[in-house]
């Protein structure tokens, strides 16, 4: 392939968390191995990342912990941009859109279009909550998506189905700060009239053509792009605002813009530019070489972000007038973790800087499992027995083994040093056909992004030689014929350096480890699929076991990990239908104490209890007898509702009920006071 120019971005991850592996899978990885590639194939490469850190994601992240929204984009660009590093991932710079750099290169992009007048300023009702005294956008406002009915939309998506909205789209809005409905107040924007690229935006998604001119390879897009782009642009593009009423993040720089920042959707991607200039200043390179021309544009993203991606920063990249648009957007569908969706909140998720830090030693390990399950196209599964089992059977027992045995063999029979290559039998040449197709149907599979299957492939030639050496069986055949044996070792040492090779994308400290043990190193693809690639009588090293095999203890550990940490969501019932004052001032509810408590028989659910109400003693039986034994409530001071009419409960009378507060995985709680009071106390 003629060396081309490229510049991949990754999705900027909000710094308001750290990364779990389904971010992994579902972008970070897969574009490494998309740059590890093109590298090796002596393309002009620049990857690009960094942390987006303005938004709803960061401010509602910053309140929940009380703290400010730098002091998280501080500590979790950290976490991340660490966390990034430790796992290999070789991006070329991890920036931040919180950056001085960022601010002035978004506020430059939209004086350009206002100037270009690509946006229209409309005032109109947007919505407000009174409580905190603040316009309502993005994740300030939650309801249910029009498109989907999921109730957990915002105002700008729903991540459920992917729809690009406004906060009046929702059904049933609220609050995410105060949890209100919200009020309608007059507020002005700046609007981008998506309707007007609808023509162009079309024939771009379909066909790849632009202003009547091939731009890209449309065959090449993931079906589920296309899909969701045309989906929406059929459904009728609307003037979307790209600015917002709040204090956090890139300011609105044009007059009449007081208390307004850009909206964060057209500000992050932004951050791919302002990254590429940073890193353009450090490497003292021109960033515009990066973003025009013939360079080719290609977004790695979650298949939440595809409206941003193929349709909305598409237009402004159009609007600007001199920058390029994307060539692909491999977007990934979701990972899942043992049977449920990665969830932050919930804390359901294997956290990538926390795996570095308990497995140090095992990096390709998670890349290859990840890869093996990566949601290329639909939603997949991680699960720790899978990961066990494809590094027991496949790393170890297969790659492992083949290059431990060719090696080991060569030490044993050579002294290391790889023999000559004699007489080809027809196996032996159809094993080296097979070595030579390997390295190019990894390629073709590399350039269409699928890289489950090429990194399959790249398998497939250690299963080659793997049966070659198990069918040849060189440790017998060498008593009977040693040069037989010779052209052996010599075909299995060539796959084995073949395999330092192709392995270098996805799993590149083992490539680094089979270099080591051959003594032979190129980082050019173009050796790939050569059986010439030592020479005779080169001497290799002693390997050492590549993968160490996962017990099932790990697996234990992880997932007792998982249970342990994991928090309930508490979904509470919704608020009753409301009581009149009238009712409420019928309940007579009083301060009791339990003066004695005995189960009730033949009901493990109960107890008999002996209540001073102040009023009187009588005897009230409670459903808290798997909660408390009748020694612990003796002498408690509870919550009693007196005037309900007594009633039998297992041939007890029981007069008036014992109120207990209950959590969401059933835990029972007395309602006591905080201060002293005596039986009788009314409680208003
Ligand atoms: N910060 C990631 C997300 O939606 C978002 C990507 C921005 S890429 C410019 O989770
Ligand atoms: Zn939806």
């Amino acid at each position: 392939m003629t060396k081309e120019k490229f510049t991949v971005t990754a999705a900027l991850p909000y710094a308001n968390g750290p990364l779990h592996l389904g971010h992994v899978a579902g972008v970070y990885l897969p574009s490494d191995i998309f740059v590890r590639f093109l590298r090796m194939n002596n393309h002009d490469v620049a990857f690009i990342c960094g942390s987006d850190e303005h938004g709803a994601a960061i401010t509602l992240r910053a309140k929940k912990e009380g703290i400010t929204p730098e002091e998280i984009v501080e500590r979790y660009n950290g976490i991340i941009g660490k966390a990034f590093n430790d796992f290999g991932i070789s991006f070329d710079i991890f920036h931040r859109t919180s950056s001085e750099i960022h601010h002035e290169t978004a506020q430059e992009f939209f004086k350009v279009l206002d100037n270009k007048r690509q946006f229209t300023k409309e005032t109109s009702e947007q919505y407000y909550d009174e409580e905190y005294n603040q316009f309502l956008a993005d994740r300030y406002i939650t309801g249910t998506c029009p498109s989907c009915k999921d109730d957990g939309a915002y105002g700008d998506q729903c991540e459920k189905c992917g729809s690009a909205l406004s906060p009046t789209d929702l059904i049933n809005p609220k609050s995410t700060l105060s949890g209100n409905t919200p009020v309608m107040r007059t507020t002005s924007h700046w609007y981008l009239p998506m309707q007007n690229h609808e023509q162009w935006l079309k024939e771009w998604v379909n066909d790849g053509v632009l202003d009547g001119v091939k731009q890209h390879d449309a065959s090449k897009w993931r079906n589920q792009v296309v899909g969701q782009c045309m989906s929406w642009i059929d459904g009728g593009l609307r003037p979307r605002a790209m600015t917002r009423d709040l204090d956090w993040g890139v300011k609105v720089p044009v007059k009449g813009s007081d208390g307004k920042v850009l909206y964060v959707w057209l500000d992050a991607p932004i951050g791919y530019i302002s990254a590429t200039k940073q890193w353009a200043i450090d490497n003292n390179k021109n960033w515009k070489d990066y973003w025009t021309g013939d360079r080719k544009l290609v977004h790695f993203i979650g298949k939440d972000n595809i409206v941003f991606h193929a349709i909305i920063f598409p237009i402004l990249l159009k609007a600007h007038g001199d920058l390029i648009l994307p060539d692909n957007v491999p977007a990934y569908a979701f990972l899942n973790l043992e049977g449920d969706k990665f969830s932050t909140s919930r804390n359901w998720a294997v956290w990538l800087h926390e795996y570095i830090e308990r497995y140090p030693d095992k990096i390709d390990e998670l890349k290859y499992v990840l890869t093996s399950i990566a949601p290329e196209t639909k939603d997949s599964e991680f699960t720790w027995k899978e990961y066990q089992t494809r590094i027991n059977s496949e790393l170890a027992d297969i790659l492992g083994n083949f290059v431990n045995r060719a090696l080991v063999l060569t030490q044993k029979y050579y002294d290391g040093k790889v023999p000559a290559l004699g007489e080809l039998t027809d196996y032996d040449s159809d094993v080296i056909a097979q070595i030579n197709a390997i390295p190019g149907k990894i390629s073709a599979l590399s350039y269409k992004y699928k890289f489950r299957e090429a990194q399959a492939e790249a398998m497939n030639l250690a299963r080659l030689g793997n049966k070659y050496l198990a069918d040849m069986e060189p440790w017998k055949l060498v008593k009977t014929d040693p040069v037989r044996v010779e052209t052996i070792m010599n075909i299995a040492l060539q796959i084995t350096a073949n395999l330092s090779i192709v392995l270098q994308p996805f799993l590149p400290e083992t490539a680094e480890k089979l270099s080591e043990f051959l003594g032979y190193k190129t980082s050019s693809w173009g050796h790939a699929g050569n059986i010439d690639l030592i020479s005779v009588g080169h001497l290799t090293n002693k390997p050492s076991i590549l993968f160490q095999k996962i017990e099932d203890s790990l697996v234990e550990t992880e997932i007792e990990k998982l249970e342990a940490t994991k928090t309930v969501e508490t979904i509470f019932d919704p608020q009753k239908e409301d009581a009149s004052f009238d009712e409420f001032t019928k309940m007579d509810i009083r301060l009791g104490t339990i003066l004695e408590a005995e189960k009730v028989k033949k009901a493990d659910k109960l107890l008999k209890l002996i209540v001073d109400t102040g009023l009187d003693t009588r005897t009230i039986v409670s459903g808290i007898a798997k909660h408390y034994s009748p020694e612990e409530v003796v002498g408690k001071t509870v919550t009693v509702l007196m005037n309900l009419p007594p009633r039998k409960i297992r041939g007890v009378e029981s007069q008036g009920m014992i109120l207990m507060a209950e959590d969401a995985n059933g835990n029972l709680s007395f309602m006591s006071p905080e201060k002293a009071f005596e039986a009788g106390c009314g409680i208003h």
